[in-house]
């Protein structure tokens, strides 16, 4: 398949004030852009070409770190701007959700504790996930472009925490951001379509 850089679901002022168009300007326009780019060269003589992008991923990790690295990062950004909306955020978790939040990681507030702390924790370039494994809702963390594809989860939440992802906006203030993509942007209603997907 040919990498390309999505359409965002939202307008690239949208998610002001908790996210900046300039953030886009850079984020998207420079850093997304280089991967798929660098992808596109990666993939050619890989063994890949024509395979879907989760299964380059999968295919190439341990193996092929630049083609990983770049694809992974393709996956990572589509799926990040997708679990962001203007309006999101907060208590409103759909029902299927909000039960399994419950039962798997013991109820919103410590979700969203242990979420942000996830973020916060991952030491250097990364991103923190809320995913399923195993039909269960199981919160991680990765390095670089790391993804729980490769731990054989699928990731229903992407946040980046990168220093790209949040300079602009919050300077230094990682937690900061955190608590503005848990409690201002984060989209449920995406989540909740992969979680069903996922199950
Ligand atoms: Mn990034």
């Amino acid at each position: 398949m040919a990498f390309e850089l999505p359409a965002l679901p939202y307008a690239r002022d949208a998610l002001q004030p908790f996210m900046s168009a300039e953030t886009f300007e850079y984020h998207l326009d420079k850093h997304h852009q280089a991967y798929v780019t660098n992808a596109n060269k990666l993939i050619e003589g890989s063994g890949l070409e024509g395979k879907s992008v989760e299964e380059i991923i999968t295919g190439s990790f341990g193996k092929n770190p630049g083609l990983f690295n770049n694809a992974a990062q393709c996956f990572n950004h589509s799926e990040f701007w997708k679990s962001m909306k203007p309006n999101g955020g907060g208590k409103a978790v759909p029902g299927a959700l909000a039960k399994a939040i419950d039962s798997d990681l013991g109820g919103y507030d410590k979700f969203r504790a242990d979420f942000i702390n996830a973020g916060m924790t991952q030491f250097g370039s990364g991103w923190c996930w809320l995913a399923v494994k195993d039909g269960k809702l199981e919160i991680m963390k990765s390095p670089n472009a790391e993804n729980p594809l490769v731990a054989g989860a699928k990731p229903i939440v992407t946040c980046d925490v990168w220093e790209h992802a949040y300079y602009i906006d919050y300077r230094n203030a990682r937690p900061k951001f955190l608590e503005a993509f848990v409690d201002s942007l984060l989209n449920w209603d995406y989540a909740l379509e992969l979680y069903e997907a996922a199950r």
